[in-house]
């Protein structure tokens, strides 16, 4: 076999073993050679033919095909996007993450392939274009199933498809002459150098009558716009999240029991997550015992929890990719403390005075008022804080046990694309926007102004509200949240 025919690889490891002639001896030379050339068996492994690509369980082309059109004809403005499908990424040495694409590259080609890219060009043709792995029998069969550029035609839709290979020599042409080009700016990743070269393709051409875009828009605010209102796919989408986290937390509650760790309740959270099919939490468990409730994030899961104290559970699943976010608090032995529940009493009042306002053209900074206004009336109630509650409010006495906002909008990500003003004035709400509300209060276990069997102690409730024509629904009403639901509930199926 000549140096030619092997390629580079083998020419490189011939000179690596004129290298090492003089330290081993030459038995294992032969070796390494023979091993380097490789077995017909090993070669044969990998010369199995190329499966057809497979559609993705539960895939509908025109759900997709019609997020692109209404992003075509409301967004674009005869520009182009181009995205990005997400990176697989390194966990460690050679391990990686699962793959989880890019939301705004899924929410508009449902292809769930790492390196992808998208191009999309409404009033050109071809008008949507892919660039994916092309097919290969030996990473395919190390790493799992591509589509090719053939399944990218033939199950996703695009008009056409080409190896990621191909991107350099081809992206500039697809660029040539548009006007206005949508990419994500605040986290441009990996599409960076691309689109670089591309540009500086462009310009070296100039002289030859081609041109770069004159105008670089950012495509995650204006895609931000279009998935703020969900349509009949996501909402589906938002729905099971909703009932399999429902499940979940109910199941968390009644296996919750003094001794049992954080981590198992963790676990029993996640299993019920996978065991109905969600590609898995939406985002990393929050379980806190006790203080670690005090922790926005806490996410290590570590400890046992002990009775007496309370439990804080955030956890959602993720269904399609779109996720669900609920937080719940309650007794792990089953009962609170008078002072705990008086604590309690105080969130939940503030989470259902938040719902109550809940509807079109209402503002999320008017349901944070309404939440802040009970949180803080509760605090002074409680001997936490003095003054009245406008003063309160006024001098953001609030903020050591209140320090987050109360909604956030949810979807393909947990704190989902959107803006929340429009020319500098909070948006008001519209049917078919999903938000959550989630007051909640931290004491700090070291506060010395608090009384001692409040210090470390962390509460927050939150649901998820889907606004309609005439109010809002609460899409986790089934998750228990008053001191007599959580008191029946908590340890029963451990009693
Ligand atoms: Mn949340």
């Amino acid at each position: 076999m000549s140096r030619d025919v092997r390629g580079r690889d083998a020419v490189d490891f011939d000179r690596e073993l004129e290298l090492d002639r003089d330290r081993v001896s030459p038995d294992v030379v032969t070796l390494r050679a023979r091993v380097r050339q490789g077995s017909t068996a090993r070669r044969d492994c990998y010369a199995r033919a190329v499966q057809p690509a497979r559609r993705p369980r539960s895939f509908d082309p025109t759900v997709y095909r019609a997020r692109r059109d209404r992003v075509a004809a409301n967004y674009l403005d005869g520009g182009v996007l181009l995205l990005h499908g997400g990176e697989l990424k390194t966990r460690s040495n050679d391990t990686h993450y699962r793959f989880r694409p890019d939301s705004d590259f899924y929410y508009l080609t449902g292809l769930a392939e790492a390196e992808s890219v998208m191009v999309l060009r409404p009033d050109r043709s071809p008008s949507f274009v892919l660039f994916v792995q092309p097919r290969s029998p030996e990473a395919e069969l190390w790493n799992g199933r591509r589509c090719g550029p053939e399944g990218a035609v033939s199950i996703y839709g695009a008009d056409v498809a080409y190896p990621l290979s191909e991107i350099d020599r081809r992206l500039p042409h697809l660029l040539d002459g548009c006007e206005r080009l949508y990419v994500p700016q605040q986290q441009p990743g990996p599409l960076q150098p691309v689109l670089d070269r591309a540009l500086r393709r462009l310009a070296r051409r100039n002289r030859y009558g081609e041109h770069a875009p004159h105008v670089l828009e950012d495509a995650r605010r204006m895609l931000g716009e279009e998935r703020i209102l969900k349509d009949a796919h996501a909402l589906d989408c938002l729905r099971r999240a909703v009932e399999i986290t429902s499940e979940a937390h109910i199941e968390a509650m009644r296996n919750t029991r003094p001794g049992i760790h954080e981590y198992e309740i963790e676990a029993l959270l996640e299993y019920h997550f996978r065991r109905s099919g969600s590609t898995g939490a939406g985002y990393t468990s929050i379980v806190g015992g006790g203080a670690n409730a005090t922790i926005l994030h806490y996410i290590d899961n570590c400890d046992p929890l002990r009775a007496g104290e309370l439990l804080l559970i955030d956890a959602g699943a993720e269904w399609d990719f779109f996720s669900a976010d609920i937080t719940r608090t309650f007794p792990i032995s089953g009962a609170f403390t008078p002072a705990q529940r008086d604590l309690y009493e105080v969130v939940l009042r503030a989470n259902e005075a938040g719902i109550a306002q809940a509807a079109p053209d209402i503002t999320i900074d008017v349901i944070h008022e309404h939440c802040l206004r009970e949180l803080c009336s509760g605090l002074r109630d409680m001997g936490l804080l003095r003054g009245s509650v406008e003063e309160l409010i006024e001098t953001d006495a609030y903020m050591p046990y209140y320090m987050h906002r109360t909604s956030h909008w949810l979807g393909a990500d947990v704190h989902d694309a959107g803006l929340y003003c429009v020319s500098r004035k909070p948006r008001p709400l519209l049917p078919g926007f999903v938000f959550t509300i989630e007051p909640g209060l931290y004491v700090a276990e070291d506060d010395p102004t608090a009384p001692e069997e409040l210090r470390g102690v962390g509460i927050r409730i939150e649901d998820d509200i889907l606004v309609t024509e005439d109010g809002a629904e609460v899409l986790t009403h089934k998750v228990p949240k008053t001191v007599r639901e959580l008191e029946a509930l908590v340890g029963q199926a451990v009693a």
